[in-house]
């Protein structure tokens, strides 16, 4: 099994993820700040940054974006080779549902057979009702990934009846119940973990005690200023986390370099949001 540092989406263990399947968990509304962000040949050039080590599709925008990459090719302009992370799974906004289900859209094999996927991505929703089918999914998933040989992301967010109906939690965001997901990334066998960041870089370090060194990425969120969101980042780092998977943060800005040019700093270089900005 290659360990995840080898794989090209971290770099010097680290990563940053461009996350861009949101025209299927929210849908269009996630474009509207920025309308340009709806055509994903403009979120293809933004992940070119260097500071981006991979971006995360759903199998079609996946497909679009090799064919995007091969017409680039063939006129010889020069481009970043960005690796392709393809997310298996994945639910609309749309679905009327008892519980939270995300179902699978794409196996392991097409996306490294056909897509050359460099690592693939499941979103578990532990907690729901649906848990047990998402867990014997995630187990196919895990598997297959180590017979291909691909590092397996899980976007791990507990959400659902056991969460919400359960005295002692005070919903998704509480730290017990983030850690408690960063934990299932260690038991279910993850090469990483993304998590939504519980807003205290403590609660973060609580996180990081309980996953035995597996790799820890925060959840981007909603778009917020440049200063607070390098901050939530920086912390990350600061507590032991190995960078950020982030999508609005970065498609709904107009020109989103700066900030990524910022973010290469305090992730791989581990600057202070302050030096960062500089
Ligand atoms: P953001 O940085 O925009 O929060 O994206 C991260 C992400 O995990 C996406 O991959 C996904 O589309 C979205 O959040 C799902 O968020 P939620 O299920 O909380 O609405």
């Amino acid at each position: 099994m290659k360990d995840i540092s080898d794989s090209p989406i971290t770099r010097n263990g680290n990563s940053l993820i461009l996350a861009y399947d949101h025209g299927t968990e929210h849908g269009p509304v996630d474009f509207q700040p920025m309308p340009k962000s709806a055509d994903p040949k403009h979120v293809f050039e933004v992940a070119q940054h260097s500071a981006v080590t991979a971006i995360a599709l759903q199998k079609g925008n996946a497909e679009y974006y090799r064919q995007w990459q091969k017409k680039y090719d063939e006129d010889v302009i020069e481009y970043g080779d960005t690796p392709l992370l393809v997310k298996l799974n994945g639910n609309s906004n749309l679905a009327k549902r008892d519980d939270y289900y995300s179902p699978k859209q794409c196996t392991v094999k097409y996306a490294v057979e056909e897509l050359g996927a460099e690592a693939v991505g499941y979103t578990m929703y532990a907690g729901s009702l649906h848990e047990d089918e998402m867990w014997k999914e995630f187990r196919e998933v895990q598997e297959q990934a180590r017979e291909y040989d691909v590092p397996v992301v899980l976007w791990s967010y507990p959400r659902g009846k056991g969460i919400e109906e359960n005295p002692d939690y005070r919903g998704q965001k509480d730290p017990e119940v983030v850690a408690y997901g960063a934990r299932l990334g260690l038991e279910l066998g993850a090469d990483m973990v993304k998590c939504k960041y519980p807003g205290e870089k403590e609660d973060w370090q609580k996180l990081e005690e309980n996953v035995g060194g597996l790799k820890t990425v925060m959840s981007g969120g909603s778009k917020r200023s440049d200063k607070t969101f390098l901050r939530d980042v920086s912390d990350t780092i600061d507590a032991g986390g190995n960078g950020l998977a982030v999508g609005r943060n970065i498609f709904q800005r107009e020109d989103p370099n700066e900030l990524l040019d910022s973010l290469e700093k305090v992730i791989f270089e581990q600057a202070s949001p302050e030096d960062a900005l500089k």
